[in-house]
């Protein structure tokens, strides 16, 4: 967590927390079927939203330019460590999707600015015993997911949705996303990407939500 960002202990969505461990033990919400991306647009379970609802854990850091740092690092042959001037530098895509809550939400035609997970992976060069990517946040979260998940051609580091830069309660200046997996795997307020050799489940994945987060295998909980 950056400093000055620090919040009072009880400022943390503990009872939030606690309701959603138990939803996922409970199994809450699964519908017991599966979807086929090819064929429906809505994965089984979820309702399409027009807006963009904001889920956090209580935190919202205030990630000025100032306090902006990516880096990237572990097992790879090029560690870097970004600033917001270094990171916007970088070569920058536009990409449309659509997002999926676990929550049962789904948003649908989002556009995106931001620098590709292939950009980012032409210049870190993991080492091939690496298979999990582990993000970290300022406010504390951490997610994982696999490495052939990153290498997808629609995963971004953006900064842009709709023409306008990410603000502070999603996730801004830079946020991941991951649009094929479940929203909770797309890290805002993004400070470090850690390439892994083994897997290292991250905030939710600890606490009975599923490792993999398919949408269209219904990977709520696992
Ligand atoms: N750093 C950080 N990233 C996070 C979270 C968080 O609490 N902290 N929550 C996750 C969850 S559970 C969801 S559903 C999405 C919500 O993103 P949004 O608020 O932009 O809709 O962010 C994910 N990324
Ligand atoms: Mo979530």
């Amino acid at each position: 967590m950056a400093e000055g960002d620090v919040a009072p202990e009880g400022a943390i969505k503990d009872k939030l927390i606690e309701t959603k461990q138990r939803w996922a033990r409970d199994g809450r919400l699964l519908t017991g079927t599966t979807g086929d991306p090819d064929r429906d647009r809505l994965p089984p379970g979820q309702r399409l939203v027009k807006d963009w609802p904001v889920l956090d854990l209580g935190i919202q850091p205030d990630v000025t330019p100032q306090k902006f740092r990516l880096d990237l690092d572990g097992a790879v042959e090029n560690r870097l460590s970004l600033d917001l001037d270094g990171f916007m530098a970088l070569s920058m895509q536009e990409s449309v999707s659509d997002m999926h809550c676990v929550t049962q939400w789904s948003n649908y035609d989002n556009r995106w600015r931001g620098v590709s997970a292939r950009t980012i992976l032409d210049m870190v060069q993991p080492r091939i015993e690496v298979q999990h990517v582990v993000f970290h946040s300022f406010d504390g979260y951490t997610t994982n997911i696999r490495l052939d998940q990153f290498a997808q051609d629609d995963v971004y580091l953006v900064h842009e949705w709709n023409g306008k830069p990410i603000g502070r309660v999603h996730g801004g200046p830079v946020r991941m996303l991951v649009p094929r997996l479940y929203l909770w795997k797309s890290a805002k307020w993004l400070n470090r990407i850690q390439f892994v050799i083994s897997d290292r489940p991250g905030f939710w994945e600890t606490r009975g939500y599923h490792n993999n987060a398919d949408p269209w295998l219904e990977e709520r909980y696992g």
